[in-house]
């Protein structure tokens, strides 16, 4: 398998965990965000939409990382299971998931931002009062929802991590560089900690990435 990747994209960050996860070994490729390697032919091949991730398994490109995820499960059943439970634990796993994929990231993705600055004239302060009430919108709902849990446990939703943390980390990380206060979010911190001890996340963290 090959991940083509990049250090701080957030979706790729998922895809890298749930490889790991699922102990399934791939190569890494950089496609630099930063230089706009995103944006070119070869990479449009591989992804219309021109963006990071996208993995190649069986010869055939696959894109968006929660299909990625999802796919990676119906392809490899034998290993780790990112999605598991009765049927109501799985529709709350992706619940929580595409809370955080598809309600802030797009908000505040690089596209989204250059946008905002460039085309609408949002200053750095403006960016950033942006950037942090889109985390701070959802993050506040997805604590609150922890808080409810009847049990609790180690990870969202049971003892271990599946698909709700592959977003969550990511997510954690990058509000932590855009100066979220992550102390009014304890239960999603305490939860992005254990995940943080967890060989599968750790090895998947930006700074550890050949792109890095
Ligand atoms: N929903 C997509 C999002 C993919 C995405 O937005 N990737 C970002 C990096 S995290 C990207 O390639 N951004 C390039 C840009 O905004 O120009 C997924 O989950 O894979």
């Amino acid at each position: 398998m090959i991940l083509y990747d990049y250090c701080r994209s957030s979706a790729a960050y998922r895809v890298r965990i749930a490889l790991n996860l699922k102990q399934l070994s791939y190569q890494q490729q950089s496609v630099n965000l930063l230089e706009s390697t995103h944006t070119g032919t070869e990479h449009q091949q591989r992804n219309a939409q021109k963006l990071v991730p996208v993995l190649s398994d069986q010869g055939v490109h696959l894109s968006q990382s929660l299909a990625i995820c999802e796919y990676l499960d119906e392809a490899y059943p034998d290993s780790f299971q990112l999605v598991s439970g009765s049927a109501v634990e799985r529709a709350n796993i992706r619940a929580f998931a595409q809370a955080i994929a598809c309600e802030v990231h797009p908000l505040n993705n690089l596209r989204v931002l250059k946008y905002l600055v460039t085309q609408l004239g949002a200053d750095e302060e403006q960016k950033m009062q942006w950037y942090q009430h889109w985390i701070n919108t959802t993050f506040s709902a997805l604590e609150e929802q922890l808080s409810q849990r009847s049990n609790s446990s180690t990870f969202c939703f049971s003892e271990q991590p599946g698909l709700a943390e592959i977003c969550l980390v990511p997510q954690i990380f990058n509000a932590r560089r855009f100066q979220v206060d992550m102390q009014a979010y304890p239960l999603l911190s305490a939860i992005d900690q254990q995940c943080q001890e967890l060989t599968s996340f750790a090895k998947a963290h930006p700074t550890l990435q050949p792109d890095s």
